[in-house]
């Protein structure tokens, strides 16, 4: 069943983390918030690398999240603060154009992408002034999505410091499409499921057009992220557009190769759909018609175009000369069809309904590996360790080359997990064992930040004391 999203407005009693964010804010700018914008990261359970080409993907919110704690003037400026120092000041006028410099990702750039998404969508000429204290408890560049949640939390402070009414859907299509300011071409996933989350229930997302369907976990297992210790940037790197070209590549090719008109073709669902065939016959189509080996520029100009190559690359993929067409388009074909699957396990639970959750998360992380090639060697031997610890199912989440693991555990096994996982992974390097006695600031939750089991958490929320 489709659902509903929950109202946006909630009037909360504040908790330690909202009250410290209260005083730092009453500190910096001698006032009181207004409100509060608050967004969630999340964990993907399974479908990843698949959002942009189209293919639904089942994450659920977690509790960590990005917090502003906001006031509105007429000051004709947006001051933004963080409770981080690593997060430095910024100031921005509300009459300029507002510009994100995509060779420079800092944080202000992905808070004014949610502020630029909304003037953009609701065609604000003066933005309200506003001033703005951060305070963020989702690990960065992890695969818990804390650009997307600064993203949302962004956007969700301009719709209300603006007096705009927007739905859930409408945010969550207005931020995905504005974090792409930041250079990074992202399906959606993240945002979608910080606006149309529901504490309790993990999410079906489907796109085109964008929906949730509640999706019941087993009652006898919890999800456990496990934090590898490697940060990986998206927009700081090419990893993540490269993944997105050579899906649009493989698309195009692949579209060719099956007579037919490629020009509007860009996600790989669509070739699917244009033949109306099953995701089977896309796995056997792609061993036919495409190539293991690597595609050459050359060839590719040679079969596609110029024309059509400029269409299809980024800037900062404009210099690459080798692309893996065959193998990422196997993995999303794959990977669209655990998600169905696991979907399905859980709507029909049956004795054996976890191992075959677990066993869906398993392939998964061993088609982002070897197909993919989204993983890293520490992610990979967390992932086993986290399997010989326990679980019945382990995988990379998020965009991965580093970040986190999501495992599934059965509830009476947690504890003897976490303890086994705390043992045998972190104490191999120092930097892992760091992060591990890390606590949020000011997290009520008091969990650890790089392993924690975690329970589906509701959506993003404006607040008011
Ligand atoms: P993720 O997988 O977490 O989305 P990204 O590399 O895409 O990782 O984005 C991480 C970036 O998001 C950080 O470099 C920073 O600019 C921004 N960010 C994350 N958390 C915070 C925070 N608490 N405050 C300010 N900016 C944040
Ligand atoms: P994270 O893990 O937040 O970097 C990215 C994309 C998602 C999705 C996943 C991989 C953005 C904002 N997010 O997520 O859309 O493609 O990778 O499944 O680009």
């Amino acid at each position: 069943m489709e659902t509903n999203p929950p109202k946006l407005k909630a009037v909360i009693a504040a908790d330690a983390r909202l009250q410290k964010l209260k005083t730092a804010f009453e500190n910096k700018y001698g006032e009181c918030p207004a409100f509060y914008a608050s967004a969630p990261g999340r964990v993907n359970l399974i479908g990843e690398h698949i959002d942009y080409c189209g293919y639904a993907v089942l994450p659920m919110a977690i509790e960590q999240s990005i917090i502003a704690a906001v006031s509105v003037n007429q000051s004709g400026s947006i001051e933004l603060a963080n409770t981080d120092p690593l997060y430095r000041d910024y100031s921005v006028s509300c009459t300029a154009d507002i510009h994100i410099d995509r060779d420079n990702p800092h944080w202000f750039y992905y808070f004014l992408c949610g502020v630029k998404g909304i003037q953009e969508h609701c065609g604000i000429r003066e933005l309200a002034g506003m001033r703005c204290m951060v305070d963020g408890s989702i690990p960065a560049s992890s695969g818990l999505s804390s650009s997307s949640a600064l993203v949302c939390c962004a956007g969700l402070a301009t719709m209300e410091a603006n007096h705009k009414m927007l739905s859930k859907v409408e945010l969550a299509e207005i931020c995905a499409k504005c974090e792409r300011y930041i250079g990074t071409e992202g399906g959606g996933m993240d945002q979608s499921i910080s606006f149309l989350a529901e504490k309790g229930t993990a999410k079906l997302i489907q796109f085109n057009p964008l929906r949730s369907t509640d999706v019941r976990l087993p009652d006898d297992a919890v999800f456990v992220i496990s934090n590898s210790g490697v940060a990986m940037n998206k927009a700081a790197s090419n990893h993540f557009n490269l993944r997105v070209v050579e899906c649009r590549l493989a698309t195009k090719v692949l579209g060719k190769a099956l007579g037919l008109d490629s020009t509007g073709l860009m996600k790989l669902s669509q070739v699917q759909t244009e033949l109306q065939v099953s995701l089977e016959e896309m796995l056997r189509l792609v061993e036919e018609k495409l190539h293991p080996e690597a595609y050459s520029l050359e060839e590719l100009t040679q079969s596609l175009g110029t024309e059509v190559l400029e269409t299809v690359l980024t800037e900062n993929t404009m210099h690459v000369s080798l692309f893996q067409l065959y193998q990422r388009s196997r993995h999303v074909y794959g990977e669209a069809q655990r998600v169905l699957r696991f979907q399905s396990v859980c709507e029909s639970g049956g004795a054996d309904a976890l191992s075959q959750l677990g066993a869906l998360m398993s392939q998964s992380h061993a088609s982002c590996r070897d197909l993919y090639e989204c993983s890293c060697p520490e992610l990979d031997r967390l992932v086993d360790t986290c399997l010989q610890s326990g679980a019945l199912g382990s995988r990379l989440t998020g965009a991965g080359w580093g970040g986190c693991a999501v495992s599934m555990v059965t509830r009476d096994k947690a504890e003897s997990f976490l303890r086994a996982v705390r043992e045998a992974y972190y104490p191999e390097d120092p930097r892992r064992t760091a992060l591990e006695q890390q606590r949020p600031l000011g997290d009520p939750l008091e969990q650890q930040r790089s392993l924690f089991v975690s329970a589906p958490a509701r959506g993003a929320t404006i607040s008011v004391e």
